[in-house]
């Protein structure tokens, strides 16, 4: 069977948005509406599976919503929704939780990062967290799924979910007049400059959102002017000029992602970056990248505070998009019901 090609992408509102989030999701959300059928999605039931306090949860979904809208998502030819609002997330979840084998999860990088030492003390959604992340994608039989390269992991575990259920039930969908591919094989889109945007005090870890060592590592979107301007100052690199090909950022992981970041902010590649900023030091490239982070994130910022300054619209364009994506869900479950032998 052929799909219709369709995007699903997420992020969990678990926290400040930060460039990592930006460079690697939001921004490469908007052109897909030109050449997609587009669903994305507030993953807040991710968010729960470790402790968020619930005035934050909310305010982070709101802000979340606004960072989408003021990106450029259009929620008339988008559909942009809180997963929570759509209970088939959950109940589609459960069964692949039963599709889902115990080796395969933990073989999850992601897991066994977040779990540390500590396993036994983590929430059971926070181990199972890879199979609600299939039931999301499936749930709308999403062809493409724009992501960071972190996510790739998960990605493949959501095509092992899709084949597996493809195969366990094949007589039932057969018997039901369904294709035998019920469930696509997702695409993950990992493309552009910056899948992989690094802390800026350390090229060896991810910018991210919940372990930040130093106040100087990440540039969050509603960072001012001033701040962005601060950080990218004081990100570590080193004292060799830029290099003019790609191939000398290779062992310059801090290079590599202040060039990447560059790159990614001015829609171009890393090899033209270098071409024009080959054999100049830090001393020249920082003040140029903050001016052009700068430019992009203001008013990006901007946007931002005007849209959150107005929860009730957040809060309609959220109920409408969760009506639209609720009437897809649905009709995949009334069949994914009849598949596994529910009587209803
Ligand atoms: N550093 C990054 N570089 C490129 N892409 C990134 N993403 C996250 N960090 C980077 C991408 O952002 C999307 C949303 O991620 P998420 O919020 O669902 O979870 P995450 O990947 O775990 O993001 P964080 O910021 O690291 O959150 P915490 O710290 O709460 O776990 C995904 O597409 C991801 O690839």
């Amino acid at each position: 069977m052929t799909f219709t090609p369709r995007v699903f992408s997420g992020i969990k509102p678990s926290g400040d948005l930060h460039l990592g989030n930006y460079l690697g999701a939001i921004r490469r959300f908007v052109p897909m509406q030109d050449t997609h059928d587009c669903i994305y999605c507030v993953v807040d039931m991710h968010a729960i599976t470790v402790w968020q306090d619930p005035a934050e949860l909310r305010r982070w979904t709101l802000e979340l919503t606004a960072a989408y809208l003021a990106a450029g998502l259009d929620p008339k030819r988008t559909i942009l929704f809180n997963q929570s609002q759509v209970y088939q997330h959950a109940e589609l979840a459960w069964i692949f939780n039963c599709v889902a084998r115990m080796g395969w999860m933990n073989r999850m990088t992601q897991w066994k990062d977040k779990a540390g030492k500590n396993a036994e003390a983590q929430s059971v959604g926070l181990f199972a967290y890879p199979a609600l992340m299939a039931a999301d994608i499936l749930l709308y039989k999403a062809t493409h799924v724009p992501v960071g390269e972190d996510q790739k992991q998960h990605l493949e575990l959501t095509r092992d979910i899709a084949q597996k259920f493809n195969n366990d039930f094949s007589a039932s969908i057969a018997a039901h007049g369904l294709d035998a591919d019920y469930f696509p094989l997702t695409e993950p889109v990992i493309t552009g400059a910056a899948t992989r945007v690094r802390s800026l005090r350390d090229g060896a870890k991810k910018m991210s959102k919940s372990e930040s060592s130093s106040d100087m590592a990440t540039i969050y979107l509603m960072d001012d002017a001033d701040m962005i301007a601060k950080k990218i100052k004081k990100a570590k690199s080193d004292p060799e000029p830029l290099p003019s090909e790609e191939v000398g950022l290779k062992e310059r992981p801090e290079a590599d992602n202040l060039v990447g970041i560059f790159a990614a902010l001015s829609d171009r590649t890393k090899a033209d970056v270098l071409s024009e900023f080959g054999g100049q030091g830090f001393g020249a490239f920082k003040p140029a990248l903050a001016d052009l982070a700068v430019s992009v994130l203001g008013p990006m910022a901007a946007e931002m505070r005007r849209y959150v300054s107005d929860p009730a619209e957040i809060e309609r364009i959220l109920g409408d998009g969760a009506t639209r994506a609720g009437a897809i869900a649905e009709q995949t479950m009334a069949e994914v019901r009849k598949i596994i032998g529910f009587v209803r």
